[in-house]
């Protein structure tokens, strides 16, 4: 597989939590005692846009207090939905399409449960959704050719 010479192609996703305090009226059924949110961790395109075509698969290791912590998200949406009680480091392992040639790449995310600020009082009193999110770009550099044609629709 030939590699498209001086060629770099960026692709722009976003990573990240959402938490938001249980409501005390209904928590869900199923949640331990101790939890005390529900969040969610994701790996998206913007404006949700699809990005499948170059992303195969995502994997997501939570904190060893979570049962089968590594959680491995195969198709979109790239998101694993939790409850919990505390914030910790999420690895993010991003797997590319086969035709990619690519190794996977680690991200880190920590997830947020708790707002902070000025306003963080507030916040908690309204039970506002924390939402911890990056923007990032993915560059593939000089990629092989049929993933240069999938990245550029050629
Ligand atoms: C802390 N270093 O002490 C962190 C660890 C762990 C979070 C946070 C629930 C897991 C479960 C959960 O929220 N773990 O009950 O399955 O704050």
């Amino acid at each position: 597989n030939k590699r498209v010479r001086g060629v770099s192609v960026f692709r722009p996703f976003i990573f990240g939590s959402e938490a938001q305090p249980f409501d005390p009226e209904k928590r869900p059924a199923n949640a331990p005692p101790d939890h005390t949110h529900q969040w969610r961790v994701f790996v998206k395109g913007i404006n949700d846009e699809d990005i499948s075509y170059w992303l195969k698969k995502v994997q997501f290791k939570l904190h060893e207090t979570y049962a089968q912590n590594v959680r491995t998200i195969e198709a979109p949406p790239f998101e694993v939905v939790e409850t919990g009680w505390g914030e910790f480091e999420i690895q993010i392992k991003l797997y590319f399409v086969p035709e990619s040639n690519e190794k996977p790449q680690t991200l880190w995310h920590s997830l947020k449960l708790h707002p902070y600020g000025p306003d963080a009082e507030g916040m908690k009193e309204r039970r506002e959704v924390v939402v911890s999110q990056n923007y990032e770009e993915i560059i593939f550099n000089e990629p092989v050719e049929p993933f240069y044609e999938i990245l550029t629709g050629g």
